[in-house]
């Protein structure tokens, strides 16, 4: 199929690979067009703008930052909304506030045109390897249509439901996912405090009942003792996601007090300049707490 991909940053640098290994043809933009040089030596095309890129496709991505930078890049002058033909499909992959996705689908549907909210759950690692999840909201007809294009991202596609549930979901899976390290972080440190050398402490954790995909991959982390820079999600990225949960929660009226504490790490982490490095930062903050570290 021909495809249009908006967002080469980390999340794009692995998954067009993806679509052009499957045999789609993939015209990509970025903000920073260097950032596309890798592609290009790939086979992606360049499109100037989001609206070149959405002139010559079935199936039009998009991946990046924030609520804001999806609205300039769907709805701006040169948007997607402006070069999308109809029948073809907008997707964006994003995790940003949900209602800013349904209220940015609203203004496709009232030009006739579709989008869906489909954020991937995983690492670039996991999307290099191909065992990326992705969840799928909107137009379920649209969905069936553009399936075999999301098989080539990742083998688990899950239709979940009405638009902006999918990009809610995630919201709530990633403020699970930092709840858990984080939870596993203090465990650990009180380990280590007690008098646990920490490689046993995390060795016992990770031959446990908690053991999970996600400690399995970011205990080495922890165990390198500096904090590693971002491999996988720097504190802001995952903050950016927990403020999304907590808003939800106030909007919801359903309280989210584990995601609230875990917050205050983050915060702590930023203040200790830690804001570039792998969220595992958090049990740097846990050591200096107990007196472990300066
Ligand atoms: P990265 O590696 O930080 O990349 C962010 C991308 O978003 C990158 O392509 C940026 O372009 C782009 N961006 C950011 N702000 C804007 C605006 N205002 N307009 C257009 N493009 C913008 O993040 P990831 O790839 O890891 O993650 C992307 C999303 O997936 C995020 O929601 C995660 O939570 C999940 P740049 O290269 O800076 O010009």
């Amino acid at each position: 199929m021909k495809i249009g991909f908006l967002g080469l940053g980390d999340m794009g640098q692995a998954i067009v690979p993806r679509l052009i290994a499957a045999g789609h043809r993939v015209a990509g933009w970025n903000r920073t067009k260097e950032k596309a040089a890798p592609l290009l030596q790939i086979g992606m095309v360049w499109a100037d703008t989001p609206r070149e890129a959405a002139r010559q496709s079935e199936v039009v991505f998009s991946i990046v930052t924030d609520s804001a930078a999806v609205r300039s890049l769907a709805l701006g002058e040169n948007g997607v909304i402006t070069g999308l033909a109809k029948g073809a499909a907008y997707l964006d992959m994003s995790t940003i506030d949900p209602d800013a996705s349904r209220a940015i689908a609203a203004e496709f549907a009232k030009a006739g045109l579709a989008m869906l909210d489909a954020p991937v759950s995983g690492t670039t690692l996991t999307v290099a390897r191909g065992q990326a999840s992705l969840m799928i909201a909107g137009d379920q007809a649209v969905f069936e249509r553009v399936r075999p294009v999301l098989l080539a991202i990742g083998p688990k596609v899950t239709y979940i439901g009405a638009q902006g549930l999918a990009v809610q979901l995630k919201v709530a899976l990633n403020m699970t996912l930092v709840v858990e390290v984080i939870g596993f972080c203090e465990g650990v440190a009180l380990a280590e405090k007690g008098g646990v050398p920490r490689e046993v402490a995390v060795d016992a954790f990770l031959k446990s009942v908690v053991a999970s995909p996600v400690l399995n991959y970011r205990a080495p982390l922890l165990l390198e003792g500096h904090i590693a820079d971002a491999t996988y999600g720097n504190v802001n990225l995952q903050q950016k996601d927990m403020l999304l949960a907590l808003e939800l929660g106030c909007k919801l009226g359903l309280p989210v007090p584990l995601g609230a504490a875990a917050n205050e790490m983050l915060n702590a982490c930023r203040g200790l300049g830690l804001a570039h490095h792998d969220f595992v930062a958090v049990y740097e903050v846990y050591r200096r707490l107990g007196g472990m570290s300066q």
